[in-house]
């Protein structure tokens, strides 16, 4: 097993870092506080492999959070990135290139008639709101205790006390006045979604869910929970936003709109379709989707929206995710990696919930049989998480640097790769009884 040595150029790094970028890390995630220590640096990507600047090698599986459903450093994605650049990177005028990606979208998502590319998923989520509200004449959004979907100020909100709540904003310098019209109810409650719409309904302009939702760990959702929010949706007149900027092509070519069979009004991209590179998108139908500039009054822009570069990067990505069997395989592996893992949980007598769905999984130290919400999520055991991701690090296995996150794996991990994890997750377990 590859154990990993000295770190002393992650550390110098960190130090230069934190003088001139806050926190030293342009997203809060990356910088270890959820798990202690600081931050690896990393100077290369290779499938399923990532290497620090110390020369450490690590099994990854974070894959920059989703994006690398293909492993890192995919020789058709970066041929065809390197071969778009000859021709100039952005052109702030329409190419070929967007086009045939939104084809492609469009062509794998059940209910897609348009599509429109941004550069985060943020934007993504912000602007399909934005249009909701347009489309509907209505103020209101509901989002989920347990999901994010991007940092635009009127996501960010915690759930109030009580269930249906008022949103309270989660993050400083967001005034109450832009979480005002912003409702958070919890996850796998039918009654609290029953109650809300019943009282609200008429003034809802979208519920907003990561049908898989992923960052909190991996909450998976009843089909009939979800199908609840599709009937309740439609019955108020209200729209329903699948936030699929992780399950989006990974769960399913046609995310968690193919693998639930839930058609919704409008759904948001991001990650996989840039195959790396900055691409969101959202799209729904085309009644909706023609409220937008220039057809339409609802603004939305970007610079490098539908660049060539990233279209071209996403494009050869989707393509290579459509190969026939490809889901199955990630799907047959991601199963083989949870169960080895259950299995050396279960045999170092470790209380260990996993649960696991096409290129992802969680798992959460509890006696817990289900986690399936936020509270269940926040009573597991964060300090063991720390221990277990502090001893697979050494052993050269990188998990996501928050017990609050999804792992998720590529078609590059190999049977050896998920040898090797379960390997050394044997003895971390095992070191983590005392
Ligand atoms: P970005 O703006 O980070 O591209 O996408 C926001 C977003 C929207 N919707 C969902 C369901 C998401 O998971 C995300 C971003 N995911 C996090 C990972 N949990 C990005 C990692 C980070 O913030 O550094």
């Amino acid at each position: 097993m590859h154990k990993t040595e000295s770190h002393v150029r992650s550390e110098n790094l960190y130090e230069r870092a934190r003088r001139v970028i806050p926190g030293g890390v342009n997203s809060p995630v990356r910088a270890f506080r959820a798990v202690g220590g600081s931050p690896l640096f990393i100077a290369r990507g290779s499938g399923p492999y990532i290497f620090d600047v110390d020369g450490n090698r690590y099994i990854d599986f974070v894959g920059s959070w989703g994006p690398l459903i293909l492993g890192h450093a995919h020789p058709q994605v970066l041929q065809a990135i390197s071969q778009a650049c000859r021709h100039g990177t952005t052109f702030g005028a329409p190419c070929q290139a967007e086009v045939e990606l939104a084809e492609r979208v469009v062509a794998a998502y059940p209910g897609l008639e348009q599509v429109r590319f941004v550069s985060s998923g943020t934007e993504a989520t912000m602007s399909a709101i934005r249009l909701a509200r347009a489309a509907t004449g209505r103020d209101l959004i509901v989002k989920f205790s347990g999901c994010y979907h991007g940092h635009a100020d009127h996501l960010l909100v915690a759930a109030g006390s009580g269930l249906a709540t008022f949103g309270t904003a989660s993050s400083a310098g967001v005034p109450a006045g832009f979480v005002g019209a912003t409702r958070v109810l919890p996850l796998d409650d039918d009654q609290a979604v029953r109650d809300l719409l019943a009282r609200e309904g008429a003034a809802i302009a979208a519920v907003i869910i990561e049908p898989v939702p992923a960052n909190h760990g991996l909450l998976l959702q009843r089909k009939a929970f979800l199908n609840l929010l599709r009937d309740e949706t439609r019955r108020h007149g209200a729209l329903l936003i699948f936030d699929e900027v992780i399950s989006g092509f990974r769960v399913a070519r046609g995310g968690a709109a193919e693998y639930y069979g839930i058609t919704p009004d409008m759904a948001t991209f991001g990650k996989i379709i840039g195959g790396g590179m900055p691409v969101g998108a959202f799209g729904g139908r085309r009644d909706v989707m023609e409220q937008l500039a220039p057809l339409g009054p609802v603004y939305q822009a970007g610079t490098l929206s539908g660049n060539p570069v990233a279209m071209i990067a996403g494009l050869t990505t989707l393509d290579l995710v459509s190969a026939p069997g490809f889901h199955q395989r990630l799907g047959m592996m991601t199963d083989t990696l949870v169960r080895r893992l259950a299995a050396a949980a279960a045999g170092a007598g470790i209380a260990l919930f996993t649960n696991h769905v096409c290129g992802m999984f969680g798992f959460f130290f509890t006696t817990e049989r289900n986690v399936d919400r936020y509270e269940k999520v926040m009573a597991c055991d964060v300090e063991r998480f720390k221990r277990f991701f502090h001893g697979m690090l050494k052993e050269g296995v990188y998990f996501a640097p928050s017990a609050f996150e999804a792992g998720f794996l590529s078609a590059a991990h190999t049977e050896a790769d998920i040898d090797a994890t379960a390997a050394a997750a044997a003895r971390v377990f095992g070191s983590l009884k005392d």
